[in-house]
């Protein structure tokens, strides 16, 4: 299982030029199963970096690549187009966007900050981006409360027949990725009784969201960075205390998509996410000074910002944390460091077992913490980055 980023918003904000950008990436060819598949999915990249240089080893990645020591582990990224104010009610894509949507763990919602694209995504001047998020919210959250009613509909058939009404809801809502005791204690949290036929219009919205934000969480890619005035709008923004609860990324999809063209063409090196670049051929004039303007956009932005979205998504927003299956002993069969998996912020080290496969799990017997050669029991909680090697009767 892999985890897939939806990138979301409503047209013309750059979902496109961000998808292409972080997709394309000069990792060995059969590496894009998905792409030829589904043109709107494709394999992205986070990075984190790579254990191998502290045990002296130089890594064999099996997917995605290792560049001076920082390892490109790979997530699936899908462009979920057709978001327009009433989607949920089946404008725009409508059904398929809702589809789309529910594949993915986390969302990030691509926002144009220049504001010269209205709500519609159609060209306009001084529009205000707060606009676009709100109404995502809002669009995510209509949809939601739909299904909910589905839910308390479902449960008001039955409930003199089963004790547990979050179970019943969990039914109408499992398209979501969300199972009743999650559901339970999402309405617990509002200060609401488990109790649906006694909800209020208002409790049932406030039930919709806090759902959605639990199994939608977001991060706003502040795209079109490049412009004075999605910079004002920046600064303004990210300082309203009304969009506190949100992670903001300044992003330039362009400035990405122009380096990787770059890159394609040999025309520069660069590492995605780096804050620098090197020319390293004759180039035109015009197309240098384009360059030019790009390197003082990423040095004053700390990068083109399309890797710290990918990342924020995975580390900030999701919690996920890399392991890497290590060799107490140095002893590497299939090639030192081949992989890195991504894995959720509470999993234990029976979890990674599984993880790797179900037999392993099965067998389970210990783990070993290969940095300080510790053992490490069933229980215990994974840090990011550990190399682990679990010890298993079935090996
Ligand atoms: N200035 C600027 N324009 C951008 C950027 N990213 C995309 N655009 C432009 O915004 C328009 C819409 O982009 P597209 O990727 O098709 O948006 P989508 O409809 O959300 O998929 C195009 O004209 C892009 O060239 C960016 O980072 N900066
Ligand atoms: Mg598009």
């Amino acid at each position: 299982m892999s985890y897939r980023i939806g990138l979301v918003g409503k047209p013309s904000v750059g979902k496109s030029t961000l998808f292409n950008a972080a997709t394309m990436n000069d990792v060995p060819e059969g590496a894009y199963p998905f792409t030829t598949i589904d043109p709107s999915i494709g394999e992205a990249y986070v990075r984190t970096a790579c254990a191998a240089p502290e045990f002296d080893e130089s890594c064999q990645p099996s997917v995605g690549v290792c560049e001076d020591g920082t390892r490109f582990v790979p997530i699936k990224l899908v462009d979920v187009a057709g978001l327009v104010p009433g989607a949920h009610e089946g404008r725009g894509l409508g059904n398929q966007f809702l589809t789309d949507l529910n594949e993915t763990d986390v969302l990030i919602h691509v926002v144009d900050f220049s504001g010269t694209t209205d709500i519609e995504g159609e060209a306009t001047e001084g529009h205000d981006p707060r606009e676009d998020i709100d109404f995502l919210e809002a669009e995510l959250d209509a949809w939601y409360l739909d299904i909910l009613e589905k839910g308390i509909d479902r449960y008001e058939g039955k409930h003199m027949s089963d004790p547990d009404p979050e179970e019943i809801l969990a039914e109408q809502l499992s398209a979501f990725g969300i199972i009743g005791p999650e559901i339970k204690q999402a309405i617990l949290s509002l200060g609401f009784d488990v109790a649906p036929l006694s909800w209020e219009e208002e409790q049932k919205e406030e039930i919709a969201r806090e759902i959605r934000k639990r199994t939608k969480p977001m991060v706003i890619a502040a795209n079109k960075m490049d412009t004075p005035a999605a910079q004002e709008n920046w600064a303004e923004i990210t300082t309203d205390s009304e969009y506190e609860h949100l992670t903001f990324v300044p992003v330039s999809a362009h400035a990405e998509k122009a380096l990787k063209n770059a890159k394609e063409q040999g025309a520069v090196e660069y590492t995605p996410g780096d804050a620098a670049f090197e020319i390293t051929a004759d180039i035109p004039a015009e197309k240098e000074a384009g360059l030019e303007q790009i390197r003082e956009f990423i040095e004053e932005y700390e990068g083109t910002g399309v890797q710290r979205a990918l990342e924020s998504a995975v580390f900030d927003v999701l919690e996920l944390k890399a392991i890497f299956p290590g060799s107490a002993s140095g002893d590497w069969s299939q090639g030192p460091f081949r992989d890195c998996f991504l894995l959720p912020a509470d999993a234990t080290a029976e979890e990674f077992a599984y993880h790797l496969h179900s037999d392993i799990g099965d067998g389970f017997l210990h783990a070993i913490d290969c940095r300080n050669d510790r053992q490490v029991g069933a229980d215990t909680v994974l840090d990011d980055r550990d190399v682990i090697e679990v010890i298993s009767t079935n090996q």
